[in-house]
């Protein structure tokens, strides 16, 4: 028979004292770090207390695998509490994000029909395009700028702009003009505040919304400033295509974007569309924009792997004649090359879920209204899951061994991401053009770990050579 919940293994009778000692250990940046720790310590399943949250944490693919085909139609995952408080504080509505239950889901599901669907998914092929050409010319600027035969950058801020353009573009069918040598200053601080509010998030990701509200720490003031730029900023995106729309400045004819179908729709009170497109624009930068940054970091180290990839986009580009929809279907070292730098790096530490009946997971009886968590980080570099995981193998995607529940980058079932189509495509987009026209080198010495920033990001610059082919 099962074992009882309270026979678990793990160190979580101490909440607040675990919460003090991770401040001391400098833990803030190294969550990730920390749970593979005690997933050595304790092994594949261990009981945790963080402040007031407690959970259950899991690392193999038959125990995620467990948790998600008992989820039901209406997952739940953690809500992050300062996100949740800045709504309140400001009365903002909350988007498919924060909401819960029946809400969530009558919004969801009228999102999914504009973001995910494959015949939408579609249209936005043209617009992602564009973007990326843009990228290319502007990278060939640079070339000749330099005065070398090569472009040698941080491209933190490069790729914010290009994630930012991008998702924008399919939004809302309108171009900001991030790629040009003049950068619109209130879109550069939309980027800033984005950054910002994920920064200012992980100190106080563990204190209860409550006490979060009356703090008037500088961290929470920062916060409340992010999110209202971001706030501000989307408003007025959105307000410019409703006018249009309403002046009919826009045509018909061709796709005009996301905001615009939904409205056009007519299905969602305007407050809730507002709500997730924002949430949208500000979940389209960072996201994006670190996942390519390590993917081309990965392919500079792997010249080999490189190779591969650049002959099958090649070979893609050839037969269908340059139809880039057409060559999104043969490009399967490609998407696995995504796949790769999303184990290694995953944008998000873990997955969660609340219970909502019993579950067994490694021979425990875990309770309903548990909050259990998929250690993606620590199973992405687990051996027992991934044999050698330290070293960037696409192929591993491709062979005959069971996938099942490892590519977890986006989370899984109906509560997976909402941008999760446009994110792919704008990174095979990205990665098919810059295969096309440059190698991607890097100064091999360099090791650069992870940092916990409530997204894992690089914890120091990645150097990266774009040099024309
Ligand atoms: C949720 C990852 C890009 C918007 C999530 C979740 C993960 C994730 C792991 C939680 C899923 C779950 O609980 O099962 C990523 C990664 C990205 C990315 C790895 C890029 C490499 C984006 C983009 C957007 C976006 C571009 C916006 C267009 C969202 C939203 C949710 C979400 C709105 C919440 C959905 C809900 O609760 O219904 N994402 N994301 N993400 N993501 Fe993304
Ligand atoms: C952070 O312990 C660590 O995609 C916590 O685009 C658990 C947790 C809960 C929710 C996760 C969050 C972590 C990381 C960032 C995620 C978020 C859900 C959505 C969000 C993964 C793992 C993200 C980045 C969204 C953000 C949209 C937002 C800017 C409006």
């Amino acid at each position: 028979t099962p074992r009882p919940f309270n026979q678990l293994p793990g160190d979580w009778k101490a909440g607040w004292f675990n919460l003090y000692r991770f401040w001391q250990e400098g833990g803030l940046h190294n969550l990730h770090h920390i749970m593979a720790r005690k997933f050595q310590q304790f092994g594949p399943i261990y009981r945790d207390k963080l402040g007031v949250y407690e959970s259950v944490n899991i690392i193999t693919p038959r125990d995620a695998a467990t948790l998600f085909q008992a989820e039901g139609t209406l997952p739940e995952r953690f809500s992050v509490p300062p996100w949740v408080a800045y709504r309140d504080y400001r009365n903002k509505p909350y988007g498919v994000l924060l909401k819960k239950g029946e809400a969530w889901r009558s919004d969801r599901l009228m999102l999914n029909k504009e973001v995910l669907s494959p015949q939408v998914v579609e249209g936005f092929v043209p617009l992602l395009n564009q973007v990326g050409e843009d990228f290319i010319r502007r990278a060939r600027a640079q070339v000749g700028k330099s005065g070398r035969e090569y472009w040698t950058a941080d491209f933190t801020h490069e790729l914010f702009r290009f994630a930012l353009e991008s998702v924008c573009h399919v939004l809302y069918g309108e171009r900001l003009g991030l790629l040009q040598d003049f950068v619109d200053p209130e879109a550069q601080r939309f980027i800033d505040a984005v950054t910002l509010m994920f920064h200012t998030t992980s100190p106080m990701l563990y204190l209860p919304p409550a006490l979060l509200r009356h703090l008037n720490a500088k961290t929470w003031r920062d916060h409340v400033w992010a999110w209202d730029a971001i706030f501000s900023q989307a408003d007025k995106c959105i307000h410019n295509v409703y006018r249009d729309l309403r002046l009919q400045h826009k045509s018909t004819t061709e796709y005009m974007g996301i905001l615009c179908s939904l409205i056009m729709q007519d299905k969602l009170p305007l407050d809730d569309i507002k709500a997730s497109v924002t949430e949208m624009m500000a979940g389209g930068v960072d996201t994006t924009s670190m996942t390519l940054q390590w993917a081309m970091f990965e392919l500079a180290r792997a010249p080999g792997v490189q190779e591969q990839l650049r002959a099958e986009v090649l070979a893609a580009k050839r037969e269908a004649a340059g139809d880039r929809v057409k060559m999104l279907k043969t490009i399967r070292l490609l998407k696995a090359a995504i796949k790769e730098t999303l184990r290694l790096h995953p944008v998000a530490v873990t997955l969660q879920r609340y219970t909502t009946q019993e579950v067994i997971l490694q021979d425990y009886r875990i309770p309903p209204k548990t909050l259990v968590q998929v250690g993606l980080y620590a199973m992405g570099r687990d051996p027992e899951v991934f044999p050698k995981p330290e070293q960037f193998i696409p192929q591993r995607w491709l062979g005959a061994d069971p996938k099942h529940f490892k590519g977890l980058g986006f989370g899984f079932g109906p509560r997976q991401c909402l941008g999760r189509r446009i994110a792919e495509l704008e990174m095979q987009i990205f990665l098919m053009q810059i295969l096309e026209n440059f190698k991607i080198e890097t100064m091999r010495a360099v090791e650069v770990g992870t940092k916990f920033d409530l997204i894992l990001i690089p914890d120091k610059p990645i150097y990266l050579t774009l040099r024309p082919l």
